[in-house]
């Protein structure tokens, strides 16, 4: 029997394939990548770190996740290392575990700026089970600002102070954020989710030696498997931190470790933690870093190319792979944009710009992002086409043969960048969806 779910995979290979790829926080894995991920891995229990596993059969992979963690370290240069997160998000919920009580404050990124869910929402276990109170960009740069940051911190006192965004376009002064965290007696975690694959390649300023403690996903611009880490570099001693029985502080990194299992998480996911190690191992490659120098090129060519187009790219540009679009003087909200953009082969996401008159499901802008792109060989040159094609959609929005033209057109340019992937053997027909 088929079974239809080839038939929708294989549909969405395509609209992979046919379609200009901007969402920020998306890539292509490798061939590797996805080989490791649809190995018998998936098979084995291991609960438990290698060689102090709670299963027998743990040999191998016991290889795999010491390999993962040693390439892991290398890549950033931490002194310790967890690959066992199945996502950037148990990754946090496992930091704030290890390190706070119920009803301790946390004073981090507002969502609405740029910040993340995880870092207390309201409407995550971050934000039910801790005190937060958060910090904001600058109203007219809508750059962070430190003064701001280190008074929020003075009158709040947070225990944990947290840096990392999902759309903020700027590099972090980590340094800065260290000495308010030192102030103030908290702990600082950054999570960089967003850029670790360009903080991997040294592009922009490591976090590692000011942080106690870095998590990120792996799917992002370090384009492996979807997945989280948690790193340290030094500061093992967490000074608020549980005894052992011979009265010595715990290490941080065994806080992490068992807040992680069996405190939210059961078994590791193995055949994500071979893949994470493929995907380390080729980030520790050169190619990796010209990838990844690319990567902040594109997006400083689009912010260019789309600023001489009249549109409103916040902060004035970017240092990494993001560019937010503030479409208010276009007339259009970032709803409107995405839909206008997906009819016309383009996939972005609608994003709240900092103070956002519309709400979270309307907005005013939309993120855009290379790391997708880049991985299929575009450069400057191809994303000044790109600003090009995005312009004459929102142009032409109502003109839906007009939004099938452009479809089409990128559907035949990006033929010439191909991706890697198999087409699926032995699937279902799937509709063919795309009137060329
Ligand atoms: N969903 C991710 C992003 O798009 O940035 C963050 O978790």
């Amino acid at each position: 029997m088929q079974d239809p779910i080839f038939g929708w995979i294989e549909a969405e290979r395509r609209r992979q394939e046919e379609g200009l790829e901007l969402i920020a926080s998306e890539n292509y894995a490798s061939p590797a990548v996805l080989r490791a991920l649809g190995s018998v891995l998936n098979n084995k229990y291991a609960e438990g770190l290698p060689g102090r596993r709670y299963y027998g059969g743990c040999q191998y992979v016991d290889e795999v996740e010491r390999l993962a963690q040693q390439r892991l370290k290398i890549l950033f240069g931490a002194e310790w290392a967890n690959v066992q997160p199945h996502s950037g998000a148990q990754a946090n919920a496992a930091v704030l575990l290890a390190l706070l009580h119920p009803g301790e404050r946390i004073l981090s990124f507002e969502l609405a700026h740029g910040g993340h869910l995880t870092h207390g929402s309201p409407l995550n276990i971050s934000g039910k089970l801790y005190t937060v109170a958060h910090y904001g960009v600058h109203p007219e740069s809508y750059l962070l600002d430190y003064d701001h940051i280190r008074d929020k911190a003075r009158t709040f006192r947070p225990k944990l102070l947290i840096a990392g965004a999902s759309s903020y376009p700027r590099d972090w002064d980590w340094a800065a954020l260290r000495s308010i965290a030192d102030e103030v007696g908290a702990l600082l975690m950054a999570d960089i989710a967003h850029p670790a694959g360009l903080i991997a390649a040294r592009l922009l300023r490591d976090p590692l030696p000011y942080c106690h403690v870095v998590t990120s996903t792996t799917h992002k611009t370090l384009r492996g498997p979807r997945g989280g880490i948690i790193m340290m570099k030094k500061d093992f001693d967490n000074p608020f931190g549980e005894k052992t029985p011979k009265g010595q502080l715990k290490k941080m990194s065994s806080l992490f470790d068992s807040a992680l299992f069996p405190g939210i998480q059961g078994g590791p996911h193995m055949h994500s933690i071979a893949a994470k190690a493929v995907a380390f191992g080729e980030a520790l490659q050169p190619e990796f870093q010209s990838y990844a120098k690319q990567v902040i090129r594109n997006a400083q060519a689009l912010a260019q190319a789309l600023m001489a187009r009249g549109y409103t790219i916040l902060t004035g540009g970017t240092d990494n792979h993001i560019v937010l679009v503030d479409l208010r003087n276009k007339g259009i909200t970032g709803k409107e944009a995405e839909e206008v953009l997906e009819k016309a082969g383009m996939t972005v996401n609608k994003n709240l710009i900092p103070n956002d008159p519309q709400p979270p499901l309307i907005t005013s802008g939309i993120r855009l992002g290379t790391p997708a792109l880049t991985t299929r060989g575009l450069t400057e040159s191809e994303f000044q086409q790109v600003a090009e094609w995005i312009d004459q959609a929102l142009i032409h929005r109502s003109d839906e043969s007009r939004l099938n033209r452009i479809r089409a057109e990128i559907r035949s340019f990006l033929r010439s960048y191909p991706l890697p992937y198999e087409p699926v053997a032995d699937q279902t027909p799937v509709p063919d969806e795309v009137p060329a």
